[in-house]
């Protein structure tokens, strides 16, 4: 079920090309998401509900979630469920409060300094997906953060459910109840981003849209970037596990289905230099995928060419190659795990040892779980803290610190040929070079 790749001997220029991993041709949904972002632009809430109507299939008096309905959700919230949400946001509220920036004063010169200054951004749309799976987690993983920065104005927007009234679902509602998020949207999709970048008649518009969703989100995100800020664009989710022989391949096994249970699409990646592993996990899936529940979907995500067991001589081979696919979720079970763990270089988040399932991520570990998918890992981080903040330099230089630039800025205006810069320097000392 499950591909092999075989890259013992030596490993390929471009590991990239021999890889597992999904195309998401986000480029293709552009076209198909541009007229239904021009419709809310030019048509606010009408349009909302209408594109509402015709791709969630339901009938929505307004986008936005009455309180009531959020409060009423929180009452009805089974008090286990209730409970797991309420030590998954105390924990995820540890680890982002230290993320938290303190603003820094560099004295560059005598009476000159340049402080960084940490603004949130004023206003964030967060997106939950509501399609297949229901996210209340993912509301934890957006609104923690954001509230962490200090962001003034945050709004949760979740698809609307056709079972639920029009409304989000109920454990979404309650999650966002109990981050005090009263804010809430039933919309879903491109219109969903739409909605935050150009505001409607019921939604102020925001700086900012983050969370994961599907390719229409993403698609959307890509569009409507620079008029909004935006997280990353947020593909189907990946595992990677890197594994010597001292793992345990039915744990290794549980791991890689358990992130192929997001999607069809979804990708679950084993790198080990033990042939007796790549074996044994290959023999363990079919038995776990039968006796879990969505057994049909995660049997076509292993199967999917971007999954599969990668073979390597040596552990070095497999950090490379791991270090190449830059994963969402990178486990590492192998002998010295946190050592191996320290030469990655690339993964969204890396999971150190037998003990850290990338599902303890997903919900409770208190690291976050939007992250970079796709390879993005390469040159991007997971959301936290810092993606609502802006860094904002200060200058502040008296008349004596000013002039002893003078002089240098001048001649590097005038290499630039761009003499009014060195004038407007100039201007201050009775146009001289102040000496
Ligand atoms: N693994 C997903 C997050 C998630 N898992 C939510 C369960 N619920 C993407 O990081
Ligand atoms: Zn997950």
């Amino acid at each position: 079920m499950i591909s092999r790749i075989d890259l013992r001997g030596s490993l390929p220029g471009d590991l990239r090309d021999v890889l597992p991993r999904a195309e998401l041709d986000v480029e293709a949904a552009l076209e198909k998401v541009r007229p239904i972002c021009d419709e809310v632009r030019h048509r606010g809430a009408v349009a909302v509900r209408e594109l509402t109507a015709r791709f969630d299939g339901v009938e929505i008096a307004q986008a936005r979630v009455p309180a009531a309905a959020l409060q009423r959700a929180l009452a009805e919230l089974r008090p286990e469920v209730r409970a797991a949400l309420e030590e998954s946001i105390r924990r995820a509220r540890l680890v982002h409060r230290d993320q938290r920036r303190t603003d820094v004063t560099t004295q560059v010169v005598p009476g000159g300094t340049v402080t960084e200054r940490w603004v949130p951004v004023e206003r964030v749309g967060l997106y939950v997906p509501g399609g297949r799976a229901v996210y209340p987690s993912s509301v934890v993983m957006n609104v923690v953060p954001a509230q962490e920065a200090g962001v003034p104005s945050l709004a949760v927007t979740s698809p609307a459910q056709k079972e639920f009234g029009g409304l989000p679902h109920p454990t979404i509602l309650a999650a966002c109840a109990l981050l005090g998020v009263d804010e809430v949207y039933s919309v879903g999709g491109a219109q969903a981003v739409a909605m935050f970048a150009y505001g409607t008649e019921e939604c102020p518009a925001a700086t900012m849209v983050t969370g994961p969703g599907n390719i229409w989100v993403a698609a959307a995100k890509r569009l409507l970037k620079g008029r909004i800020g935006i997280d990353s664009e947020a593909g189907p989710t990946e595992i990677a596990i890197l594994a010597d022989d001292t793992a345990d391949p039915v744990h290794v096994a549980a791991d890689l289905i358990s992130q192929a249970e997001h999607d069809v699409i979804a990708a679950a990646v084993l790198v080990t230099d033990s042939v007796e592993l790549a074996e044994a996990v290959a023999k363990e899936l079919p038995g776990q995928v039968e006796a879990t529940k969505h057994s049909a979907r995660i049997a076509e995500a292993l199967a999917g060419r971007q999954s599969g067991i990668v073979l390597v001589d040596d552990l070095d081979a497999g950090v490379e190659v791991v270090n190449a696919y830059a994963a969402e979720h990178l486990e590492i079970m192998t002998a010295g795990a946190a050592e191996v763990a320290g030469r990655i270089r690339n993964a969204g988040a890396i999971f150190v040892g037998p003990y850290a399932p990338v599902s303890l991520g997903d919900y409770l570990a208190g690291s976050n779980h939007v992250l970079p998918t796709g390879g993005c890992a390469c040159h991007s981080s997971g959301l936290s803290v810092q993606s609502f903040l802006r860094g904002i330099h200060v200058v502040d230089y008296t008349r004596e610190a000013l002039a002893g630039a003078a002089a240098h800025v001048s001649v590097l205006a005038d290499a630039e040929d761009l003499p009014a810069h060195g004038a407007a320097v100039r201007a201050r000392f009775d146009w001289r070079i102040p000496s």
